[in-house]
């Protein structure tokens, strides 16, 4: 699985101060420690960046790249500060992201073919979040039909069905899964992505690694390609490589619809067994679901 690391970012309470002071020290240090975890890409999520941002993402890449030999995702909807990140940025980028919105195509997409870049798909369409599978599957194709109109190949494209909190809808979190599965049906060559620790998104902090590890296991039957993950949780990590098939297996059956036998599970795998039902709907969410 390609993995894009997603420490580096505005929201985060630790290192989201150090984007707005300018502390490159601070970035450098993680950037390296996100490099040495093995992840593939490096989001740089500026945030929507309207005051500046293209000076924010030239400098944030310039920080970056002075210490790490990784290729960026350039994650912001301005399209001014993407545009300044390709300009100085080594490497082939990954612009993050491009979306049904009008702007974007008109400003954002433009700029993967002319900076040979790759690109995000995100299914974010005219008015908001998809529906339901149908309305993800529609804006699938749509929005590769125009990616392809500028010149650029499905082989560049990641499509992201949009992982949402299990916080707020179990049937989005449930139809993100199914659409991962058709996406490389509809739009054959082109790869998914999601942003996987959304889906945890509003839980107590210590369940938080439970749900993402659980999700992922979930996204791999139905071969998801790429994700953004914490570069920090080892085990996630080990997980994508493929490094925990017992684990997988368990996950797998699950949503086969096989009841095991908790009792013949270890402790760490009941609490995977657990969260893929709460994940699947079939059990409701509530902070206390390990427990029971
Ligand atoms: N798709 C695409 N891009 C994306 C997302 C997506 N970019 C942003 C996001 N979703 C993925 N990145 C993150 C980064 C951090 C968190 C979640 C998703 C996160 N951080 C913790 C928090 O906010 O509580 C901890 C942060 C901290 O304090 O260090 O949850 O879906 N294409």
């Amino acid at each position: 699985m390609i993995l894009v690391g997603e420490n580096i970012n505005v929201m985060s309470k630790t290192f989201g101060p150090a984007i707005k002071e300018r502390d490159a020290k601070t970035i450098q240090k993680i950037a390296v420690e996100e490099t040495q975890a093995r992840v593939d890409y490096l989001d740089v999520n500026i945030g929507p960046a309207r005051k500046e941002g293209d000076q924010t993402m030239e400098w944030m890449v310039r920080t970056i790249q002075e210490v790490v030999d990784l290729p960026l995702s350039l994650d912001t909807t301005n399209p001014l500060a993407i545009e300044a990140g390709l300009k100085v940025h080594k490497g082939q980028a990954l612009i993050n992201s491009v979306s049904l919105q009008p702007e974007r195509i008109e400003q954002t997409l433009p700029l993967v073919a002319q900076y040979n870049a790759k690109m995000i798909a995100l299914l974010w369409g005219h008015d908001g979040m998809p529906r339901d599978t149908d309305e993800r599957a529609a804006f699938t194709a749509e929005l590769v039909m125009y990616a392809n109109q500028v010149g650029v190949p499905n082989e560049d494209i990641f499509v992201d069905p949009i992982v949402t909190p299990i916080t707020s809808d179990v049937a989005q979190v449930v139809s993100c899964l199914e659409c991962a599965g058709i996406v490389k049906e509809i739009v054959p060559g082109c790869k998914t992505l999601v942003g996987l620790s959304n889906v945890s998104s509003g839980t107590p902090d210590e369940l938080r690694p439970v749900i993402n590890r659980t999700y992922l296991a979930m996204l791999m039957k139905h071969n998801v390609d790429a994700a953004i993950v914490d570069s920090f949780d080892a085990e996630l990590l080990s997980l994508a490589r493929g490094e925990m098939p017992e684990i997988v297996d368990v996950v797998h059956r699950i949503m086969d619809g096989e009841e095991p036998h908790m009792a013949a599970l270890t402790k760490e795998q009941a609490a995977y067994a657990k969260t893929t039902k709460v994940l699947l709907g079939r059990v409701l969410y509530s902070h206390s679901w390990l427990e029971n």
